[in-house]
């Protein structure tokens, strides 16, 4: 069959973010704006011939179209064999399996994540290398270098495929296995977690759970996996069936966006006793209790410091990892258990190497991510799956178990405030303004408060030595608070700044302020140091988490 070579100019604007391509759905269906990327991400690979491509994303507008187009060029670039979800599904942390287990050469992910969906919403595209992991910087670039020189790209006639059907298919050679989203990922679960226990929590009758998919890619996840395989009532997985723009919500577990499974949790008289929901394509979470919210950070802490309850990490983790705006409460479990622990730029792609050389067992984000070594992204049902095993194990409440890990290790009060959508020239113009004033911040007294260093992070991998700048501006007291401003690098509208706001508190007569309340002097030094509502004319972030 003829492979077609279409002729083509390069786009300026393909730059990798913190995760992948993301752009308006309207400038990813320009004429071949799409495909100049996926040229780009294939010209930068070796060694391509015959090897497997894992296809798939998180069902959202554009996604069908999108897998017919990379099938066509997947089949011209010569790869023997794409592995692809049933109906073009696969959940990021199914899809790094898929990889991993299947030796890929790597995969391609098509997802804006937690950014809205539809005609008028996002898209995006993201590549994994063999590892399952997100590219490492060194590829970002590389695709963009390519993405610029592009010339052509090359497409075999149009074939298509019928990716609702499970079977095998032939594509200008290439070999097109559809396969069961879900069965790999399930599989996978089941030697990490022990199901009989959940399964007898599940069941109990005295414990009632909601998972909130979103609408999502983790609905048929969770159907499976929560309501048929455990046994859960069904009903327990809401808003369970994906839809390409997500019933018109915005698919980002968070308390500002899962306001429906917030107000279940929250209602005076809730019966519901564990509450979770995941993300656009399945690697975020949000964990609740009864009128209670875990923070991500403090639930990778919390997790760290139980994981040998659970089967996959009954003989003890390596080491944690967090990304350096994530809260240091996972820093204290490590310090007591005399784990290894790192500090990486915002970006899963970061643990990716520390995971390979079996640095660190368990790592996560304060952007609702969590993870471990048993797949190479963050994954949002394998969050809630261990603390479903924690929940069965220790028979107690989410907020009690929380509650006794601050007992024990002190709590860290933490909040982010995200101004969104504010002109890129004031971002700049903010960033810059704080960079300038940085080398006079050391010693500056903000009330009872003294800067003990200001910088802009700087990560030195420790595997392969390679430095990345930039990564956030940080200014860090002398009791262990700390205030974080990042520039989003995930959105598609103007810009975001990120302010994190963290405090540090061990006395336990001391837990039970309202977060807020307990960050407001913090907040006031971010705004006043940074100058935010002269420089953006926002008085108030607008999503606080
Ligand atoms: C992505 C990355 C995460 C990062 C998050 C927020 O998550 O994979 O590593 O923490 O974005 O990034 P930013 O602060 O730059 O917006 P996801 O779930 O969107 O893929």
């Amino acid at each position: 069959m003829t492979i077609q070579i279409i002729k083509t100019t390069p786009f300026d604007d393909q730059k990798p973010g913190t995760s992948g391509l993301r752009k308006s759905v309207k400038q990813f269906k320009k004429p071949d704006y799409l495909q100049t990327f996926v040229q780009a991400i294939f010209n930068t690979l070796d060694n391509i011939g015959g090897s497997t491509l894992i296809l798939g994303g998180d069902g959202r507008y554009f996604n069908r179209e999108a897998i017919q187009i990379i099938l066509r060029m997947a089949a011209a670039a010569g790869f023997g064999r794409v592995i692809l979800g049933q109906g073009g599904i696969l959940s990021t942390p199914a899809a790094s399996n898929l990889i991993r287990k299947y030796q890929a050469a790597g995969g391609i992910i098509l997802s804006a994540s937690h950014n809205a969906g539809g005609p008028e919403g996002d898209f995006g595209v993201k590549f994994n290398g063999p590892n399952g992991g997100p590219a490492p910087e060194s590829m970002t670039e590389a695709i963009f270098a390519a993405s610029k020189q592009i010339q052509e790209y090359h497409i075999a006639p149009i074939q298509p495929i019928p990716v609702d059907k499970l079977g095998s298919y032939e594509l200008a050679g290439m070999k097109i296995e559809v396969i069961d989203s879900v069965s790999d990922y399930l599989a996978l679960m089941e030697t990490i977690f022990d199901f009989n226990k959940i399964a007898a929590l599940l069941q109990s009758g005295k414990f009632k759970m909601r998972f909130d998919a979103m609408h999502a890619v983790t609905g048929p996840y969770a159907h499976r996996i929560l309501e048929q395989r455990l046994g859960a009532p069904v009903g327990t997985v809401i808003h369970g069936q994906p839809l390409a723009d997500f019933g018109g919500g915005h698919p980002d577990p968070n308390q500002a966006h899962a306001k429906e499974l917030m107000n279940l949790l929250y209602a005076r008289n809730s019966e519901i006793d564990f509450g979770a929901a995941s993300d656009g394509d399945g690697d975020r979470n949000m964990i609740l209790g009864k009128r209670f919210f875990v923070t991500p950070s403090d639930s990778l802490a919390v997790l760290a410091a139980n994981a040998t309850l659970v089967p996959g990490y009954r003989n003890g983790i390596a080491g944690v990892a967090r990304s350096m705006p994530t809260s240091q409460a996972p820093d204290r479990v490590a310090a007591k258990l005399g784990l290894a622990c790192y500090e990486t730029p915002t970006g899963w792609k970061f643990f990716g190497n520390l995971l390979d050389a079996g640095k660190i067992t368990l790592c996560g984000e304060e952007s609702f991510g969590i993870g471990s070594d048993h797949v190479r992204e963050k994954d949002g049902l394998w969050a809630v799956l261990f603390w479903l095993n924690l929940l069965a194990e220790k028979q107690d409440s989410v907020e009690n178990i929380v509650r006794s890990h601050w007992a024990e290790y002190g709590r860290n009060y933490y909040s982010r405030h995200d101004y969104e959508e504010i002109e890129l020239q004031d971002a700049n113009v903010l960033v810059d303004a704080l960079l300038g004033q940085l080398p006079s911040l050391a010693g500056k007294q903000f009330g009872a408060l003294t800067v003990d260093k200001a910088d802009s992070f700087t990560y030195t991998d420790p595997v392969d030595g390679s430095v990345s700048k930039n990564q956030g501006i940080r200014i860090l007291f002398a009791d262990g608070s700390r205030i974080i401003f990042r520039l989003s690098g995930t959105g598609t509208q103007g810009a975001t700044l990120r302010v994190y706001l963290e405090k540090y508190e061990p006395d336990a007569s001391k837990h039970d302020q309202d977060v807020q309340e307990a960050l407001a002097d913090l907040l006031a030094i971010a705004q006043q140091v940074a100058r935010i509502e002269e420089l953006t004319g926002r008085e108030a972030a607008d999503v606080i988490t």
